[in-house]
Formats: structure tokens, sequence, C-alpha cells
């Protein structure tokens, strides 16, 4: 029994354009989760082809967890997605050949080639890359709200962090400090219930993650990860609430995390059954059905979808193939931002 809310499923369209989406923008977010899985199962590709340095990780299972929650960020917002949001960067408008050039370590990456894989974001739309997620980013994310609070913005910073990863100290402060100043923030749990080989009841003893948000002078929600429209539903919800001086709310997105901590990592140690129970709620398997059940998405419409993505990650590959591995002799360029670089909304 939660003693945080635990969101209810959402129902119609009419319920859904309450909540701000109209039908094309419905398309919009289908096609931003299948782009973020087809990302993904590229990034398989080219790893095998030993194309990526390192590791790679992947959010299969959370398409709908990062893409509702980004869907429902307004521009002027900040964030900080971790490994499993890629769903984050593509609402928020990274090209996804940027995403390829990063994976491959090549200099049109968000960071130039200077660091691996999924610690990536461009800060001109907003988002913050990653140092670490256990969780070196929830008190900068924190720290991104008591600016906007002191600054007067009407703006929220959203941080994301693993179930995990709750288990630190820096959760416990930045979650304390947003709770005392009720600071424009929303906190984002990614529970996909392992933290690498770790499950969830050697994590926390409480039933969620969420049951801790009333502690600090909070709303914990816990919802549905693969249900894309309940998390933008909720995600609107708290934004909009911290936004207006509501103070921060807690989000938990109950996903599991449907390969393995990385590419590394075979997850011997989660029970088949329950990889073949997670399947049946495929995020995007469930809301292509709910488009057509609701939204009358129609054949020719789903395959213009489909093909539009395809082409794009097929253009995208190309085009990142091209991109050069950035010259060591520009090492240190880049390691501090210029006042050019400093120049975008968010940074004002
Ligand atoms: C200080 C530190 N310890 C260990 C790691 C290695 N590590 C990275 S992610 C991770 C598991 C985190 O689990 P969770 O927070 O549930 O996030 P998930 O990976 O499941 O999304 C670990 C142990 C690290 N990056 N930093
Ligand atoms: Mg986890």
């Amino acid at each position: 029994m939660a003693i945080a809310r635990e969101a209810e499923p959402v129902g119609s369209l009419k319920e859904v354009r309450e909540a701000g989406l109209d039908r094309e923008d419905l398309l919009g977010v289908y096609r931003n989760m299948l782009m973020s899985r087809g990302i993904e199962e590229r990034g398989h590709i080219l790893y095998r082809q030993g194309k990526i340095p390192g590791s790679f990780y992947t959010g299969r299972g959370n398409e709908g967890a990062a893409v509702g929650v980004a869907t429902a960020m307004g521009t002027d917002d900040v964030g900080t997605p971790l490994h499993r949001d890629m769903g984050v960067h593509i609402v928020r408008g990274v090209e996804p050949w940027r995403i390829f050039a990063q994976f491959m370590g090549r200099v049109d990456g968000p960071t130039k080639g200077r660091d691996g894989n999924v610690h990536m974001a461009d800060s001109k739309l907003g988002l913050i890359a990653m140092v670490s997620h256990l969780p070196a980013m929830l008190p900068v994310a924190v720290g991104c709200a008591l600016a906007f609070r002191i600054r007067e913005e009407k703006r929220v910073a959203v941080g994301w962090f693993g179930e995990g990863a709750s288990a630190r100290g820096d959760t416990h402060e930045a979650m304390t400090l947003a709770g005392v100043r009720k600071l424009p923030m929303v906190f984002v749990c990614d529970n996909n219930q392992w933290a690498y080989s770790t499950p969830t009841h050697l994590e926390f003893a409480t039933d969620h993650v969420a049951d801790r948000a009333e502690a600090y002078g909070f709303e914990g929600i816990v919802v549905d990860g693969t249900d894309v429209l309940a998390v933008y539903r909720e995600a609107k919800r708290a934004i909009e609430k911290a936004r207006a001086g509501g103070g921060p709310t807690l989000i938990e997105c109950v996903t599991l995390r449907m390969e393995g901590h990385a590419v590394h990592d075979d997850a011997f140690y989660v029970p088949k059954e329950l990889f073949e129970k997670w399947a049946e709620a495929d995020p995007i398997e469930r809301f292509r059905t709910w488009l057509r059940t609701n939204a009358d998405m129609s054949d020719e419409e789903e395959d213009e979808i489909a093909g539009e993505v395809k082409k794009t990650l097929n253009d995208a590959l190309k085009r990142a193939e091209e991109s050069p591995l950035p010259d060591p002799s520009t090492l240190t360029e880049g390691v501090y931002a210029t006042p050019e670089d400093l120049d975008t909304p968010h940074h004002k």
C-alpha cells in the first residue's frame, strides 16, 4: 500500500485533450517514442560493429516515461536526463545524427567527442549533461530551481534519478532543500526495479520511492511508466504546480529495465518471468494500441510515421559516420564555457 498517490491510467481522447494534447501532438509523441527506441536499437548495431568506444546504455522500456515527462516541459524549463532518458533529448529537439555522433565519440555529438555514449546534453535546448547519475545531477537541478526562484523567473527544473540512486545522500540533500524552499522542481524517479544487479527490496524499505516525498514536505506520485499519457498528465500537473509556486513533486515512473545495465551485462539475475510479464506492457505497443482505439490512427498514418522515423535514422547514421573524431590538439577547447556559450535563455 503506497503512501504516495497512485496515478490512474489515462482513458479517453477527451481526457488527453483536457491535459493539453491534441491529435497531432499525440502522433508526435508516438513518433518520438519510436525515434528513441530506433536510436538505441541502431546503437546496439554500432556497438557490435565496434564503433562505440566503452560500453553502451539504453532505456528500452522507459520510452514512455521519458517522452511523457519531456512533452510536459515548457521551452524555458531545464532538465537533467540520464542514461535511460533518450526520449527527453528527442522531445527537446536534439537531432538523431548528433546522438549517433555522440555514441561514436565524433565531433558533432553534443559533447563534441569529449564524453562517451549517453553522457550528453545540449544546453541550448535546456538540458544539462550528466556527470554521473548516482545522483550527481539532482543537486544541479535543484540549483537551477533555486536560481529561477532568486531571479523570479517562471521556470521549472526537472531532475531525473534512478531508484537505486535514491539510496545516496545527494538525493536526500536535494529533496530537503527543494522542500524547505518550495522550489520550482520536479523529481522524476526512473524506477526500473534494478540498480545494476540489486533489486528494489535491497535498495529501499518503503513500498515506493515516492512514499518518501511526504517526509520532505511535498507530494509523491507513483505512475505506471509504460503509460506515456498518464506520465504526461502527472508531469504536466507537477510542472505547472511548481511554476505557480506550489513547490516540488516527486513522480516515480515504474517500469522494468528491459535490457542489461549496459551491453556488457546480460541481466542473468533478472527472473525470466519478470521480463515476459513486462514485455506485455511495452510502452510503444501500448500507446500504438491506444492511438488505434481512441484516436483512430489509421494504417496509413502508422506506416507514414514508421517510414519517416526509419528514413531519419538511416540518414542520421550516414551523416554521423562522416563526422570526424576530434583533433587531439583541441582537447582543452570547450572545457570552460565562453561568454557566447552562456548567452542562452537558460543561463540569463
Ligand atoms: C559513485 C558511483 N558508483 C557506482 C557507479 C556505477 N553505476 C552506474 S549506474 C549504477 C546503477 C544505478 O541504478 P539506478 O539508480 O537504479 O539506475 P538505473 O541504472 O537502473 O537506471 C551503478 C552502480 C557510478 N556511476 N557511480
Ligand atoms: Mg534502476
